[in-house]
């Protein structure tokens, strides 16, 4: 009996801002490594390259870009990491990734870019397994404490990032069949432990690894 090769699993956690995203990333991470998987949290935007810093330089409102060029800058930032994240998940490390392409699109077309303009550099990169959103409405975030200092963290921007993130979902299901991603939305408005049994239910079928090859978003 030759036993099935396993790779590790993709999983991309998106959400807006106040939703605790990063909190509960860690979390699945840990929690992960707890029951045995070789696991590794990652984060976009990554500011320690040369590219992530200009990203971070232009989110400090520190430096102005045109709209396009910021846009393509952090689709550069996940193209110089794809290689290592198919190199890992070949390797069996499964990926914990706080961002990915959704929220390149979801901020970028929220200032008026083309939807599908946006969606165009991040084609071919390396698809997630399951990509788990965090939704949380601009009021409870309000209550949250309100936003940061970022450029981004505003009422009216949050208000529209989150349609375009309704909208990717609805075009996310309506490719699951053909190409297997699977997008799930939480409802992050409640307390940590909820969202975090949440997340875990989603992110626990994978843990043992995936059989199929890696997929190519948005092919
Ligand atoms: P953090 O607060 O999570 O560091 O994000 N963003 C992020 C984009 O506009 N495009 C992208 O491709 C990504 C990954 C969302 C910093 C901000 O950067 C935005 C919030
Ligand atoms: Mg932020």
């Amino acid at each position: 009996m030759s036993e099935v090769k396993r790779r590790g699993a993709f999983i991309v956690v998106e959400g807006l801002d106040r939703s605790g995203k990063s909190t509960q990333c860690a979390a699945l991470h840990e929690r992960l490594v707890e029951s045995g998987v070789v696991a590794q949290l990652i984060k976009f935007p990554d500011r320690t390259t040369v590219i992530g810093q200009m990203i971070d330089s232009y989110l400090k409102s520190q430096s102005d870009m045109d709209d396009h060029l910021i846009h393509l800058l952090f689709s550069a930032n996940r193209w110089e990491l794809a290689s290592s994240i198919e190199r890992q998940l070949r390797e069996g490390t499964s990926i914990v990734c706080d961002r990915y392409a959704f929220s390149g699109i979801a901020f970028s077309a929220s200032k008026g870019l083309s939807y599908a303009w946006c969606r165009s550099p991040d084609i071919d990169l390396p698809a997630p397994d399951v990509t788990i959103f965090l939704d949380i409405s601009p009021e409870k975030a309000k209550e949250r404490g309100g936003y940061g200092e970022e450029r981004y963290e505003k009422e009216e921007m949050q208000k529209k990032v989150r349609q375009v993130f309704r909208r990717i979902e609805v075009e996310m299901q309506s490719q699951r069949l053909q190409s297997g991603n699977q997008w799930v939305t939480i409802d992050a408005g409640r307390d940590r432990e909820s969202v975090s049994a949440d997340v875990w239910r989603h992110a626990q079928p994978l843990i043992t690894g995936v059989e199929h090859p890696i997929r190519r978003l948005w092919t």
